[in-house]
């Protein structure tokens, strides 16, 4: 298992000849000057803000980032919320008072990563599911909010063992990285009825429970002509020294903190990356998709406004393994 992001042959081809003429993909900084007006971060009501992009040097194409560059600045701390802080029974009377609604998700077949990831004979093998009314749209803008607070960077790609690149011709977004316990165990509380109890992983069929959510909450916005190309996500172990040591992630988590319509593009699609086949979701905001990490995905291209999507996994153990 690694953590790298796992892309289609064409686009590992196509990104090596783009990382040679590197200068062409040079970061521009200034998101006013993309969107053709001023205004960073300004919050009017019910206006979805303009991204606030954090001072950091130029990057180019190409380049690699160490864990110890700290190119995500998860040192710098993110202020949450207080409806975080405060837990989700302080906002409801009890959780399911907001009445979650679940709605299936359809993925083309050729979506799943070839391999087994899953058992055959699985209860709930490779899914996709949204859930409505996780948060409130009050909630959301407070979380957007929070992150322009500290400053978006543009989004990295993981080559595994702490080792990033930065490849804006396969993903193009700005985010907002932080590590917080408080709102990963948050979104655990709340997603937790709702997540399969046991998924069985590999051709065996190891059963696996849910542990946590991943800490690691990447909030991610897109302007105009940005996407994140086809791929699936890596699997990610917490290291020997963290509490959590021999958890995996299997599930990823997509909370979208604003509404994209689709006139404005910005859907996250299951793809197959062998055909032109796709299913779109527009982001909804509260809502969150839960898929297994074996479907092939893309954030499309937005075409107008924002996209905020906060991004983590579900870290499960081997029932072996459960200490
Ligand atoms: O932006 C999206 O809709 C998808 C994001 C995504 O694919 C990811 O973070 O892995």
């Amino acid at each position: 298992m690694c953590d790298e992001q796992h892309m289609p042959r064409q686009y590992r081809q196509r990104s090596m000849s783009a990382t040679k003429s590197s200068r062409e993909f040079a970061m521009r900084w200034d998101v006013a000057e993309l969107m053709g007006g001023p205004g960073l971060g300004r919050q009017r009501k019910n206006v979805v803000p303009t991204p606030r992009l954090a001072h950091t040097a130029r990057w180019l194409a190409g380049q690699t980032f160490g864990p110890e560059d700290d190119p995500d600045r998860i040192a710098v701390p993110l202020q949450l919320p207080d409806f975080v802080r405060a837990g989700p029974h302080s906002s409801r009377k009890f959780i399911g008072s907001r009445k979650i609604r679940k709605e299936r998700v359809n993925f083309p077949p050729g979506a799943v990563k070839p391999g087994l990831m899953f058992c055959p004979s699985t209860p709930r093998g490779s899914f996709a599911r949204m859930h409505h009314n996780v948060l409130s749209r009050r909630e959301c803008a407070q979380l957007v909010d929070a992150c322009n607070a500290k400053g978006f960077t543009p989004s990295l790609m993981n080559l595994g063992s702490g080792i990033q690149v930065y490849r804006p011709d396969m993903r193009s977004s700005y985010r907002c990285v932080s590590d917080s316990h408080a709102l990963s165990s948050y979104l655990f509380e709340v997603l937790r009825p709702h997540l399969p109890p046991v998924l069985l992983l590999g051709s065996r069929g190891e059963p696996c429970v849910p542990f946590s959510i991943n800490e690691r909450c990447r909030v991610q916005a897109y302007v105009p002509n940005q996407s994140f190309l086809n791929h699936w996500d890596g699997c990610f172990r917490y290291p020997q020294d963290h509490p959590g040591a021999g958890a995996l992630s299997l599930v990823t988590v997509l909370l979208y903190l604003n509404d994209v319509s689709s006139e404005k593009g910005g859907a996250t699609a299951f793809t197959n990356p062998s055909t032109s086949q796709r299913c779109p979701l527009q982001p909804r905001a509260g809502s969150v998709l839960l898929f297994t990490q074996d479907l092939c995905h893309e954030g499309s291209t937005l075409l107008e406004g924002f996209k905020y999507v906060l991004r983590t996994e579900v870290m499960y153990k081997l029932l072996s393994s459960k200490s």
